[in-house]
């Protein structure tokens, strides 16, 4: 049954290889699920309407495969590309599976794991490049610590700079179109991971000897597991001009990693964030990165795909009418955003200190007696979410 709600490549759905394929394995219980053939995927999301897929280069070429195995894997997964019109916007490198990340890839202690960390991360850059990625993600899930001794943070930052440092070098001698983009995550799997939110992503890019190449690839549940407001950080990142990809799920407050289908965490938060994505006209992949529940077999990951992209355009189409609705228009007049808009002292710093009336004259007790008027403009958003309007 199609409606209003279902996607089209033109919405640009990607998700994840590892989110359909996850077995339901985790820390305290085996897979519940079987394992799913990567040309599965392609077919099945392409099936929903879908525009491409993602993946970890684990995910694809399965841990220790021959270069014969691993040259037939990309082959059947590149005809099953062609065949579906699938795209693959984005690329990683599963840097945390395997023990000998157990302390870390880039950041680990031990020299020559970092050395092979790079090295199985350029490997699959060269892929990524070749399917057409243009967008290359870094999650340090292993970075980071449970002890204060077992990690001098500012060596490691030192590290993780030199590893994205040689990184932007290489794809720069390549002259590959390709960017960075960390996704930030405060805990789980370590005690405490570095990068953990946006702010720290965007702090840390800034040091890096092509901070143009790197930006963030901000995930809802990870802000909200630090219990930030994820649509804040969107916002931040755009406005550094650094939201180079999103992952989008669903989480409900400050507990582990859920990895809810999107939508089905704080809705609220879901609403303003695809009402700013699409008022700010971010053109990147909607991507998905989430797990289909481990209490459902195969009907409830086809059933959770679609929805993530159901849920989306739910909220899409609620958005807009918030924002073409008139009561809307003149609520936000009444809450004077439009005054936010205009710049404090767009006359300058010297006619803003010769103007008695922005101190000598200005009277704080009337200007703190006028109403925000919040209230009503909050409830016609919750209106519209509820589609009650
Ligand atoms: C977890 O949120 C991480 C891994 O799934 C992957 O490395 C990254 C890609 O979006 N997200
Ligand atoms: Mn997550
Ligand atoms: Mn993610």
């Amino acid at each position: 049954m199609s409606d209003r709600y279902t996607p089209t490549p033109e919405d640009k759905f990607t998700f994840g290889l590892w989110t359909v394929g996850w077995q339901g394995a985790d820390p305290f219980g085996t897979a519940t699920r079987p394992a799913l053939d990567p040309v599965e995927s392609v077919e099945r999301l392409a099936a929903l309407g879908a525009h491409g897929v993602t993946f970890h280069d684990d995910d694809l070429i399965p841990f220790g495969s021959s270069d014969a195995e691993r040259e037939a894997a990309v082959k059947r997964f590149r005809a099953a590309l062609d065949r579906t019109g699938m795209k693959v916007p984005m690329a990683t490198t599963n840097l945390f599976a395997h023990p000998v990340f157990k302390d870390g890839a880039f950041t680990a202690n031990d020299r020559d794991v970092r050395r092979y960390a790079l090295r199985k991360t350029i490997r699959n850059i060269d892929l990524a490049v070749e399917l057409g990625a243009t967008v290359y993600v870094a999650w340090g899930g292993r970075e980071g610590a449970e002890s204060g001794a077992a990690k001098d943070v500012r060596v490691a930052l030192d590290r993780m700079k030199e590893a994205f440092d040689l990184l932007g070098q290489y794809v720069t001698e390549q002259g590959y179109s390709l960017r960075f983009a960390v996704e930030p995550k405060p805990n789980e799997p370590r005690g405490d991971i570095l990068l953990p939110t946006i702010g720290h992503a965007l702090a840390f890019i800034e040091r890096l000897e092509r901070p143009e190449l790197v930006g963030v690839n901000p995930e809802t549940g990870h802000e909200q597991m630090a219990g930030l407001n994820f649509p804040h950080g969107i916002a931040q990142a755009l406005w550094a001009g650094k939201l180079f990809h999103i992952d989008l799920n669903g989480q409900c407050g400050i507990k582990y990693d859920q990895d809810l289908r999107f939508g089905a965490g704080d809705l609220r938060q879901a609403f303003w964030l695809v009402d700013l994505l699409e008022t700010a006209g971010y053109e990147g992949p909607r991507h998905f990165d989430f797990k289909p529940v481990r209490t459902d077999g195969a009907d409830g990951v086809w059933e959770s795909a679609k929805n993530c992209m159901r849920n989306y355009l739910i909220l899409k189409e609620r958005a807009a009418a918030f924002r073409a609705d008139p009561e809307v228009r003149e609520a936000l007049r009444a809450s004077r955003l439009h005054e936010l808009a205009r710049p404090t002292a767009e006359d300058g710093l010297a006619s803003l200190l010769a103007d008695t009336t922005a101190y000598e004259e200005f009277d704080p007790a009337a200007a703190a007696e006028r109403s925000m008027a919040f209230e009503r403009l909050d409830q016609l958003a919750l209106d519209h979410l509820l589609a009650t309007r």
